[in-house]
């Protein structure tokens, strides 16, 4: 088997690349990282020759199998290794219905505060549709918090982790409003090894994107 490719975008702005560098990494997964640089205009997927999505990431297990799409990369990895899930059967379920809700929800919060590591800036330019999906993200984060009694969403650190950490970062570069309980999973996924390393990388980055940084 050749060393699986992961093809990823600029570390500060590609919130879905995040998510399965971060499930590879907390997998132990040997990986290759290959970095592409988003569009300056977004809206119209470039990367065709990358990926049958046309989009950012992708992994690549050789022999033709390329895998598109954040939460597929994120199964392939708990495939490599089980822990990456809560062993319960009814925990793993939840977990991966908060991944799933995460994957296709809360679009008002995603258009209003694209991910954007570096920057700064406050609530201010948000709509109220795009804090109130910031509010119902934090309500679900203290539910998970409450019930299975952290340090993370399910207990140990899991794919649903993974899918909601662009979303910490959104919180803090655009000073969201929040209760303690999802301030306190904000440091503790900030002060995690693997998520540090993400935000070192993108710190270190020197590219910038209008359309988030000027927006
Ligand atoms: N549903 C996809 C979304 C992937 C996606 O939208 N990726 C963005 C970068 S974060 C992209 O490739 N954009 C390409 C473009 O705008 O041309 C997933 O979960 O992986």
């Amino acid at each position: 088997m050749i060393t699986p490719r992961l093809h990823i975008g600029d570390m500060n702005y590609s919130s879905w690349s995040m998510r399965p560098w971060l499930a590879l990494r907390h997998g132990r997964v040997v990986f290759e990282e290959v970095k592409h640089d988003l569009p300056e205009v977004g809206g119209k997927p470039i990367f065709g020759a990358i990926s049958p999505n046309a989009r950012v990431p992708a992994l690549d297990l050789g022999d033709g199998v390329v895998v598109a799409e954040s939460l597929a990369i994120c199964e392939w990895a708990a495939e490599q290794q089980p822990t990456l899930w809560p062993q319960d059967a009814n925990s793993r379920a939840l977990a991966r219905a908060a991944a799933a809700i995460m994957h296709s929800g809360f679009p008002n919060l995603r258009n209003d505060a694209p991910m954007n590591i570096k920057r700064r800036t406050d609530a201010g330019r948000m709509t109220a549709d795009g804090l109130n999906d910031a509010a119902k993200v934090d309500a679900l984060w203290s539910e998970w918090l409450a019930r299975f009694g952290g340090p993370f969403l399910f207990g140990a650190w899991s794919i649903a982790d993974a899918m909601y950490a662009p979303v910490v970062t959104r919180f803090v570069t655009y000073a969201i409003p929040r209760s303690a309980e999802a301030q306190g999973y904000i440091d503790r996924m900030w002060a995690e090894p693997h998520f540090a390393a993400w935000v070192k990388g993108a710190d270190a980055e020197t590219r910038t994107l209008p359309r988030s940084d000027r927006a």
